[in-house]
């Protein structure tokens, strides 16, 4: 069925056919993550980074129904401007194929689709999560549930603290999702390098952790994989700053009575707004360096 929506790029398609090294990227962050102009020139150099490091990228979103592994110039555009592009995950797909849509696809969205052609590593800014306040509001991330069946492994900065990060931690460890740490023993919170949470499976060599993942899956061990690669320090925010920042943006989506999809983004604009916009160079570095991280992954998984 899948076969009849679905359009795969050039580049992507070949790399494919000769087993080269791929990484996906989301569409999420394009749409509803970053403003423009940003979103599409950040798009675009991650694309080059992927390449720079020895494999192909595939953006993935959905234009008018169709799913595309890899996106041209002008979709990218297109999904980076138009003020009607659904968030899509998994729940969301066949609404957006039946009635042409175009989405952008959140995390656990672009794990289904890049599983579904065949790559294995995907690069991406933070992952959703176990939201604070669960215990009054059961708000918990698709993303989560994706990761505990779906094999793609997922280069992250870690957790955003406008999630319970320790939670999240306990759910990935409940669905028996493993979660590695590049050259740190303490799991990131996206915008600073420490979380306040020590964790085992920190990783020094690549090719350990490319090793590890194709054991996983060799083995049958289903499901995804966390690798979370903390900020670059020269890009960090200091951990006061960004806690206030953060409790006040919670505050406004309660007042204002944000629930569903549309809490995450809304947080991200307001923390935008309240940094300023220091918050989104911070994002920008952290998925340059994670898409640096992904490519050096795909070619190590491939080589060993
Ligand atoms: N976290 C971020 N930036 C993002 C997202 C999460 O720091 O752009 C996006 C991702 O696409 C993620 C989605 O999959 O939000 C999660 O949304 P929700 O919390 O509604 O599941
Ligand atoms: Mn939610």
């Amino acid at each position: 069925m899948w076969e009849k929506i679905i359009d795969i790029k050039e580049e992507v398609k070949v790399a494919l056919e000769f087993g080269k090294p791929i990484v996906s990227l989301e569409s999420t962050i394009i749409s509803h993550g970053m403003p423009y102009p940003e979103n599409v020139e950040t798009a675009k150099l991650l694309e080059d980074i992927i390449r720079k490091n020895g494999a192909v990228p595939a953006t993935i979103g959905i234009i008018g129904g169709r799913i595309k592994i890899g996106l041209e110039d002008d979709e990218l555009e297109f999904l980076a401007k138009d003020k009607n592009i659904v968030k899509v995950s998994r729940r969301d797909f066949p609404e957006v194929i039946a009635l042409k849509k175009s989405g952008a696809t959140t995390v656990a969205a672009t794990m289904i689709l890049s599983d579904l052609v065949g790559i294995k590593v995907f690069a991406t800014g933070g992952i959703g999560g176990v939201h604070r306040g669960y215990s009054e509001i059961l708000d918990i991330s698709q993303d989560l549930e994706e990761l505990s069946k779906t094999n793609v492994a997922v280069v992250c900065a870690g957790v955003k603290s406008i999630l319970d990060i320790k939670s999240t931690l306990e759910y990935l460890e409940t669905k028996s999702v493993p979660v590695y740490i590049i050259e740190s023993d303490e799991f990131p919170a996206f915008y600073t390098r420490e979380s306040g949470i020590k964790l085992e499976g920190r990783i020094d060599k690549i090719e350990d952790l490319a090793n590890i993942i194709n054991t996983k899956w060799d083995y049958g061990f289903n499901g995804g994989v966390v690798v979370a690669n903390p900020i670059p320090k020269e890009f960090a925010f200091d951990n006061e700053v960004i806690d206030k920042v953060i409790n006040d943006a919670l505050l406004e989506a309660k007042e204002n009575n944000i629930v569903g999809k549309k809490v995450t983004p809304f947080l991200l604009d307001k923390i935008k707004e309240l940094t300023k916009g220091e918050s989104l160079k911070a994002n920008i570095e952290l998925v340059k360096h994670n898409s640096k991280v992904a490519a050096e992954l795909a070619v190590n998984m491939i080589k060993i």
